[in-house]
């Protein structure tokens, strides 16, 4: 499923972010850089031990920023690591923190010169945000994004599981119909 916001198409797709051809793909990192399950996990095997030595470097990131990396031996130049918030209730910043990963992750691909970007389902495992909210504040984060910055023509939001997928799309099907909420 997509849709288009002047020149840029913000797609679904169902799937494995590590196997994505766009010029970053995002990771849902922790603050540590330090790896972990779930996209991370799956982003620093398939990418190789070259991302980890950057995230090192870096040495932190703290939630609701991003970091960018080379892409090692992924298919993307770049991994951008972005920290999501941990989800404990919603009444301390979460939102405006879930926000600002998914802006920062832009805002980075945007000073690299980029054109396209894969995002997963950011704090929507281990970090335990709600899905139907955390699905709301990915897609309207995005779309507020491109619509200011035109140099991106492609976001992909590359969703692991039938579920996850399906809530994305419903989401963006209110968005279509009804412009946001
Ligand atoms: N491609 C796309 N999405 C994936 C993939 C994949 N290969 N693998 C998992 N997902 P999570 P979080 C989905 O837990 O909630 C890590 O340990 C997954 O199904 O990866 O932000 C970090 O080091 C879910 O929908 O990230 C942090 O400590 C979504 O990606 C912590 O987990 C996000 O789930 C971050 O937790």
């Amino acid at each position: 499923m997509e849709m288009q916001i002047d020149g840029t198409i913000i797609a679904l797709a169902l799937g494995d972010i590590t196997l994505e051809e766009t010029d970053a793909i995002v990771n849902a990192a922790n603050s540590g850089l330090r790896g972990g399950g779930g996209v991370d996990g799956a982003i620093h095997r398939a990418g190789g031990g070259s991302i980890m030595e950057e995230c090192r470097k870096i040495g932190f990131c703290p939630t609701g920023q991003a970091v960018v990396t080379g892409g090692g031996n992924l298919k993307a130049r770049y991994v951008i690591h972005a920290v999501g918030p941990i989800y404990r209730g919603g009444g301390r910043g979460e939102a405006d923190l879930l926000k600002s990963a998914y802006r920062e992750s832009l805002k980075r691909a945007t000073e690299k010169g980029l054109r396209s970007i894969s995002f997963p389902a950011i704090s929507a495992g281990v970090y335990g945000y709600p899905l139907d909210e955390a699905a709301h504040i990915a897609l309207m984060t995005v779309i507020d994004y491109v619509k200011e910055h035109r140099e991106i023509d492609l976001a992909r939001f590359v969703l692991f599981s039938r579920d996850v997928y399906d809530v994305f799309s419903s989401e963006m099907k209110k968005l279509m119909c009804c412009g946001r909420s």
